[in-house]
């Protein structure tokens, strides 16, 4: 949306959440304010016998001021009136990492190589978004193919986020086994 209203930002068309299903690499991310998920973030999602989206996601985390770990966070998604936005019940394994209710928006994705998240914490009084976070994700951990690009591009623009991005690095910190 050219006037950067969250009522204006649209989302993905007749969204599937059956074939959004398995694992997503962050590639880069817009951060919210306060504690968030630094890097190492791949986000697994899934579909409950009853059709209840869920996921878990793992990213590198800095708590207490100087804590660094790997945040195992939970995730039930609430379906709305539109199959691509999605209210986000969170929280972490360990009771001292961040919990929380948030919007999941799925701003485009074409299931198979790369997924636009939005979520908008804050509107201002104008119906902007006052504090928000969004996630670039990719099914291939070494990044996005060269041909979504301009398409995740455009994307950033149509959430007012361009150039706020942040390249999200996958240094191995949060593998398991
Ligand atoms: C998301 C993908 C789907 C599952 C979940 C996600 C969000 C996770 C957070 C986690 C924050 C953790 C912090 C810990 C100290 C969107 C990545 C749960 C927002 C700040």
């Amino acid at each position: 949306a050219q006037d950067c209203l969250v009522s204006n930002i649209t989302v993905k068309q007749d969204f599937d959440k059956y074939k959004f299903q398995g694992t997503w690499y962050a590639v880069a991310k817009k951060d919210p304010v306060g504690l968030f998920l630094l890097d190492n973030v791949v986000a697994t999602y899934k579909i409950e016998e009853d059709g209840t989206m869920t996921a878990s996601a793992v990213g590198r985390v800095i708590i207490l001021n100087n804590w660094e770990m790997c945040a195992n966070m939970f995730g039930t998604f609430e379906d709305t009136e539109d199959p691509a936005k999605f209210k986000l019940k969170y929280y972490g394994a360990a009771a001292y990492l961040q919990s929380g209710y948030d919007d999941h928006w799925v701003i485009d994705t074409d299931y198979e190589n790369y997924a636009v998240h939005y979520a908008c914490r804050e509107q201002d009084y104008d119906g902007t978004c006052l504090d928000g976070y969004s996630f670039i994700f990719s099914r291939h951990p070494e990044g996005l193919r060269p041909d979504d690009q301009k398409n995740v591009t455009e994307r950033k623009q149509d959430v007012c986020l361009l150039g706020k991005y942040r390249r999200v690095e996958h240094t191995g910190f949060c593998n398991t086994a």
